[in-house]
């Protein structure tokens, strides 16, 4: 019998650094700095006091060990990575960073010991929502392992001020309200003024020849100060890596001359035009929007991060010929791509290296990864908004075009055609996919079947010039934040079966199988009442929020991601529409209880997605006010998906919902973590999906729906006819007159007019009505294991077991190995 009374809130000893602290002596330094940083006694402390405090000292001890990682780095010259990304959707990190410190068990016994309630502390802290969604997280979970596993890593980005907007539910729309998260102190981040850069924009070049060399010079630019606000990203072994995240501040703040020599409306215009820079995160996630500010933002954190880099390269390793032996870049998306042309810049204008010479040192330095193969997400920067705003960059754009397209020249010798389809600069836009392919070293997908798309369809003709480039690097999540945090009750369930050793080398969860606890009937009981107290605890916060009452012993059924059609929210709806209607007519029918919990943002001007929102809303109110069917099925849409409500979600799911149409998602890393939390995946064979199945085995997925090489099939031939589907099944039939479309003769009338018209209309791209029957079979394939609960139970367990090879610790080991050549 395992006993999981007690919670091992702690790493274990042979993870940590340093010696933690004893209780007396924390509650002795957290009572110190309560009086002396917030002027309160422990009896009158509040939750933010808490909080503040308790961040301070993490900040602190963390700061600490952060020279002497730099140290080790510098007098060891180790290499370091350096990863670039418009997005890190952090979190929230006290908790994460006690735990990380290996002070989170004492901190716990402290604040006991002085009455304070160390959750409503955890409750202050604001999530950094500095990411759409995907890609930001990902970026966030590579942080947290290059700490851990102990590599040299940091990461560049901007300090926006206000991050994604907060979703609020009103009348069952999305309205948008502002972020702003940084209204109370960042506690975790260092202003460092000493480190600022400033990055140039617009102007004019002026080419001189000097004693035979091309000397180029940017008269008139717009400066922009590129402000440093780092936050240490804590690891164990003695590692602490920095994110970087610069502000945009105005010259003009550092020039006080402007304002008193009477500029004063243009000196504060320009403090606006800049400062507009790091005010706000863009909210789309998979849309490409031509606007020049975006631009900026790209231009402008990429400038500080290389110039920052360069410079710091200079100073403790000296010759920049050897800089790729010393320095990877790699550029998460083609966001921050003007990288390639920058660090050109910078070594051929300021270095004075040659073209060749600089060009070798750009491709080894760099390497990039694609999350997507939808074309409208692809960046495709107009040339007149780009030379505008870039001359000097744009320039050596043009001339990396220019040489590209010679080479090509050689390799397929009047193929005109061809060169054209691979130009960098085609059509008056420069393709930024195209640019980051031939700028780099190395170009990755996120999972298996996503990088052989790449290769054989979206970059098939860069493939056959650069086959050697191409890699697969299967995403991963960081277990400590998706499973240690957020779900402790099963982490020590799992370290009292198998120990410790999973915790720095996460395959080792495997054991569990090996060793048989995945058929042993105490352990599958344990889990099951772990997963029942999660289920609870969600209840109780759906309640709260929503005033709907959901049973915790009805199975519940998830999707949480950002809304696109492409990942087919609509498909469970229609679903659960159907199982409505069918617990209508049947007052018998014999079903497992549901919950249906959906939580997402829509990007604001995406109508067809919020229109699905108020989809979901609509029918929730139906479906949990109809008492004909007995509180059978309930449909709850949780407002502001975010990181911290990701924590309480993922532990209480039964079931995963991953049903994207196949080819569309290039990864998905939500699966992973519902994985990891023993809930098992209705899906299609997409992305990180097809290695799911392929991990835990057939018999512990529900796989249904066309596969990749079938819907790239119906594209080429474009033979998909979804009325085919809507006309020979009648449950389609009721479903769309019934609730989209309740008036079908009034044309144009539609109660949603955007998802009848996709569905019907445009003969719908994403194929729901195809695989609309296979779904409905698979979710009574769902319905049928659930009820065989020692059949449940196993799978469960078989999904954690499995879950170990994506762990991003084992994935940032796969880059630091093939991609970035580092020792940890
Ligand atoms: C680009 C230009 C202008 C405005 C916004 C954007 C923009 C911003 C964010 C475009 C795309 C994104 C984010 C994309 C993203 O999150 N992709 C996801 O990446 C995950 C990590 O690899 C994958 O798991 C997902 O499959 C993929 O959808």
């Amino acid at each position: 019998m395992i006993e999981t009374k007690t919670s091992m809130r702690q790493q274990p000893r042979e993870l940590l650094w340093q010696e933690s602290l004893d209780k007396d002596t924390f509650s002795r330094l957290f009572t110190e700095k309560l009086e002396m940083y917030r002027g309160v006694s422990v009896a009158d402390a509040t939750p933010e006091d808490t909080y503040i405090v308790l961040a301070q000292i993490a900040k602190e001890r963390a700061t600490r060990m952060g020279f002497t990682t730099m140290n080790e780095i510098q007098q060891h010259q180790k290499k370091q990575i350096y990863y670039f990304s418009i997005e890190f959707l952090l979190g929230r990190m006290l908790e994460q960073n006690l735990l990380s410190l290996g002070l989170l068990g004492v901190c716990e016994e402290s604040m006991a010991d002085l009455k304070l309630d160390l959750e409503k502390a955890y409750e202050i802290e604001l999530d950094p929502g500095l990411g759409n969604g995907g890609l930001g997280r990902l970026a966030a979970c590579f942080m947290d392992s290059l700490a851990f596993c102990g590599f040299p890593g940091h990461g560049c980005s901007i300090r926006y001020k206000h991050g994604l907007f907060e979703q609020r539910i009103v009348d069952g729309n999305q309205i948008e309200m502002a972020d702003n998260w940084l209204r109370n102190e960042n506690v975790w981040e260092i202003k460092k003024p000493s480190k600022a850069v400033t990055v140039k924009f617009g102007g004019s070049i002026r080419e001189e020849v000097v004693e035979g060399r091309h000397v180029f010079h940017h008269d008139d630019p717009e400066l922009v100060i590129a402000m440093p606000y780092d936050i240490p990203m804590i690891g164990s072994d003695q590692v602490v890596n920095n994110l970087r995240l610069f502000s945009a501040e105005s010259v003009r703040q550092f020039n006080f001359e402007a304002f008193s020599s009477g500029d004063y409306i243009n000196a504060i215009s320009d403090k606006y035009s800049a400062e507009a820079i790091s005010e706000i995160l863009y909210p789309d996630d998979s849309s490409y929007n031509n606007h020049l500010l975006r631009l900026k933002q790209q231009y402008f954190f990429v400038s500080a991060g290389i110039q920052t880099i360069i410079r710091h390269h200079k100073k403790y390793y000296g010759d920049l010929k050897a800089f790729p032996d010393y320095v990877s870049i790699h550029i998460n998306d083609t966001h921050p791509a003007v990288a390639v042309p920058e660090l050109m810049r910078i070594l051929i204008d300021e270095e004075g290296f040659d073209w060749d010479e600089a060009w070798d040192i750009t491709v080894r330095t760099i390497s990039y990864t694609n999350h997507t193969i939808l074309p409208e997400a692809l960046e495709r920067w107009d040339v007149t908004i780009f030379r505008t705003l870039l001359p000097r960059i744009f320039m050596i754009v043009n001339e990396i075009n220019e040489r590209f397209c010679r080479d090509l020249w050689e390799l397929f010798p009047g193929d005109w055609e061809r060169i054209g389809r691979m130009a960098i600069i085609g059509g008056n836009q420069i393709r930024m996919a195209f640019l980051a392919i031939v700028g780099s070293h190395s170009v990755n997908g996120v999972a298996e079947v996503h990088s052989e798309i790449l290769k054989a369809e979206l970059f098939h003709d860069f493939y056959e010039v650069y086959p050697q480039r191409f890699f697969n690097m299967t995403n991963g999540v960081t277990q400590r934040r998706w499973l240690q945090k957020a779900n402790p009750d099963l982490t020590d369930l799992i370290t009292q079966a198998i120990g410790t050793k999973w915790l720095s080398s996460p395959m080792e969860l495997t054991q569990l199988d090996v060793q048989g606890f995945t058929r042993d009937a105490a352990f599958l009981e344990q889990m099951a009442r772990i997963k029942r107290e999660n289920k609870a605890k969600l209840a109780e916060i759906i309640h709260a929020n929503k005033r709907i009452a959901v049973d915790p012993a009805s199975i519940f059924d998830v999707q949480v991601k950002r809304f696109h059609a492409y990942k087919r929210q609509l498909l469970l709806a229609l679903y659960i529409l159907e199982l409505y209607i069918r617990l209508r007519n049947d007052r018998d029918l014999e079903i497992a209880p549901r919950t249906f919990i959906f939580g997402g943002k829509a990007a604001p001007g995406y109508r067809f997605a919020k229109e699905t929102i108020k989809f979901i809303s609509t029918i929730a109110d139906i479906i949990n006010n109809d008492t004909e069917i007995r509180g059978m099925i309930k449909v709850v849409f949780l407002e502001n998906y975010r990181v911290s409500l990701a924590e309480d979600i993922f532990p209480a799911s039964d079931v995963s919902e991953q049903i994207s149409t196949a080819s569309k998602e290039a990864s998905g890393t939500g699966n992973m973590k519902f994985m990891f939390n023993g809930a098992i995946t209705i899906g299609t064979m997409d992305g990180a999906n097809v290695e799911i199945f392929e991990a835990v085995g057939e018999g512990n997925y529900v796989r249904f729906g066309l596969t990749v090489p079938e819907v790239l099939e119906l594209y080429r031939t474009g033979s998909y006819r979804c009325l085919e589907y809507y006309d020979s099944d009648p449950r389609l039939q009721q479903i769309v007159t019934e609730f989209i479309n309740t008036q079908p003769d009034v044309i144009g009338k539609a109660e949603f007019p955007n998802i009848y018209d996709s569905l019907i209309t445009y003969n719908d791209e994403y194929f729901l009505f195809k695989d609309f029957g296979p779904y409905v079979d698979a979710q009574s394939e769902i319905d049928r294991l659930y009820r065989d609960q020692d059949r449940w139970r196993q799978m469960s367990a078989m999904n954690t077991a499995y879950a170990g090879r994506f762990s991003s610790d084992e994935v940032i080991r796969r880059y630091a190995r093939d991609i970035w050549r580092l020792v940890p």
